[in-house]
């Protein structure tokens, strides 16, 4: 049996990172299963991403919104490898977040998507959505590039439209979680919507 692909995303601040965790774990006890972070920073690509978010290196907004994509078909084949293996991935941040981070910046929103076509499809997306007052109550944003409040808004306001277009091409796939509560309360809200039965081969995003 093949393993299952799943997407955590979320704005910073989320919690993301701490529940990607905890659902590897208790996935980890019925089988094998493994975290893949994007950017995936180790790779030279990756690193490129790297310096841009640190403010190190200036980049035009469609070169780097290519490199993200870049980074993800270069670990594409991993998924792949690894999921028809019976190995679950889970995914910290994707496409998607892809889509909203350059859209929030004023790229077109079919020209974000366009790159991302034909990547593995993940069996289903967990958005861990968070109010703007809940998210201020979580403390100042960190120094990288996208870490401000107006952007973060904005990013927000596109991860809706990436939603729609989701639930419009993969019905059903993309499931919005409340992400206001202790840790405890979010990965139960998680733990409800991940058991999804599976389609026997794995899809191709947008396609
Ligand atoms: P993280 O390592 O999860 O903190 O993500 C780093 C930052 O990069 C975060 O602000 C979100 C942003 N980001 C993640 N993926 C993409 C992408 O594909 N395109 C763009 N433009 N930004 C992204």
């Amino acid at each position: 049996m093949r393993g299952k692909f799943i997407v955590l995303e979320g704005l910073d601040r989320s919690g993301k990172s701490t529940q990607v965790d905890r659902l590897i774990q208790r996935l980890e006890q019925d089988g094998p299963a493994r975290l893949q972070k994007f950017p995936d920073r180790t790779t030279s690509i990756g690193k490129m991403i790297d310096a841009y978010l640190q403010s190190k290196t200036e980049m035009d907004d469609r070169a780097i919104h290519l490199l993200f994509s870049a980074n993800r078909w270069e670990c594409s084949k991993r998924i792949r490898e690894d999921i028809a293996k019976g190995i679950t991935v889970v995914a910290d941040r994707y496409a998607f977040s892809g889509i909203a981070f350059s859209a929030a910046k004023g790229l077109p929103f079919d020209y974000c998507l366009a790159p991302d076509e034909g990547l593995p499809l993940p069996d289903v997306v967990i958005n861990l959505s968070l109010s703007p007052e809940d998210a201020a109550k979580r403390g100042q944003y960190g120094e990288e590039k996208y870490e401000t409040l107006d952007m973060q808004e904005r990013t927000r306001a596109q991860f809706k439209l990436v939603a729609r277009e989701m639930e419009r091409r993969h019905p059903g796939r993309w499931k919005d979680v409340d992400a206001a509560g202790s840790v405890e309360e979010v990965g139960e809200r998680i733990r409800q919507v991940v058991g999804v039965e599976v389609d026997t081969e794995l899809g191709q995003l947008w396609m």
